[in-house]
């Protein structure tokens, strides 16, 4: 199978057998600001699910790869907004997944700002976790959700945090990342990101650190894994339950 939107993206085959309704993995949306807490707020839901089937995909794995005229401007380059991304290639890989078929995510190289081999192969999963700061921006790909969070924090501590990081883990100066800040990060936040927080199901204040969210939103997947594996051992079981009901 070719993924139909981008040629060197190649998807396996499971033999074309989309997986029944009622086994289809259970996908979430993490969405906010830069260094609000997303990856924290992941990881966390991904080790108490530890019984589960769970992967992540990154929207940074979609950035699109710039082009020379591009790399030679990279200050003028806006990767705050969502024409940075390949919205397309992200909802043709997550509905493959959602359907139960593996798929080939692209990486990404922040500093060369290219797209580079070799791709990550993800198989089909129980839970898909799909962070980044635009996931609740386009419509399609809310529409894959069964579960939005955003996670909100005060934009001075996000600025606190992508200071330390930009400067430490990826080697820029703070002038570079002030200017970029006030140019790029902050407005397309405000624009983009704040007007999708409405999207959300689950608002969480103080992101990693919010233990009792982070308790209330697994209970809520498990539950609802739950629900599926009993579809999964008795395919009636809707039949016995309006039987109760009656
Ligand atoms: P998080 N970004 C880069 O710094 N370089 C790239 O090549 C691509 C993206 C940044 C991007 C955004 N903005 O704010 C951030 N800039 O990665 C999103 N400038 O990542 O959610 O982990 O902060
Ligand atoms: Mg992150």
């Amino acid at each position: 199978l070719r993924s139909g939107f981008n040629d060197h993206i190649s998807v396996e085959s499971n033999g074309g057998f989309d997986c029944p309704k009622n086994k289809q993995p259970f996908i979430i949306g993490v969405a906010g600001g830069t260094a609000s807490g997303k990856t924290t707020v992941c990881n966390q839901i991904i080790s108490q699910l530890h019984d589960q089937r769970v992967v992540l995909v990154n929207q940074d794995s979609f950035y699109r790869s710039l082009n020379d005229d591009q790399l030679v401007n990279v200050h003028e380059y806006n990767f705050d907004h969502p024409a940075a991304f390949n919205t397309e290639l992200l909802l043709s890989c997550m509905e493959k997944l959602r359907r139960g078929h593996p798929v080939n995510i692209p990486s990404y190289d922040f500093k060369s700002h290219k797209s580079i081999e070799p791709s990550r192969l993800v198989n089909p999963a129980d839970v898909i976790i799909l962070e980044g700061i635009l996931v609740l921006h386009d419509f399609h790909v809310r529409n894959l959700m069964n579960m939005k969070i955003f996670v909100d924090i005060d934009s001075d501590v996000r600025l606190a945090r992508r200071i330390q990081r930009d400067t430490v883990e990826r080697g820029r100066n703070i002038q570079n990342v002030l200017d970029q800040y006030s140019r790029f990060v902050k407005p397309s936040f405000e624009e983009f990101i704040l007007t999708s927080k409405k999207f959300a199901d689950i608002i969480i204040p103080r992101g990693g650190d919010n233990d009792v969210a982070i308790d209330l939103i697994v209970q809520h997947i498990l539950t609802k894994l739950g629900q599926h594996d009993l579809c999964k051992i008795y395919p009636n079981i809707n039949v016995i339950f309006s039987t109760f009901q009656v």
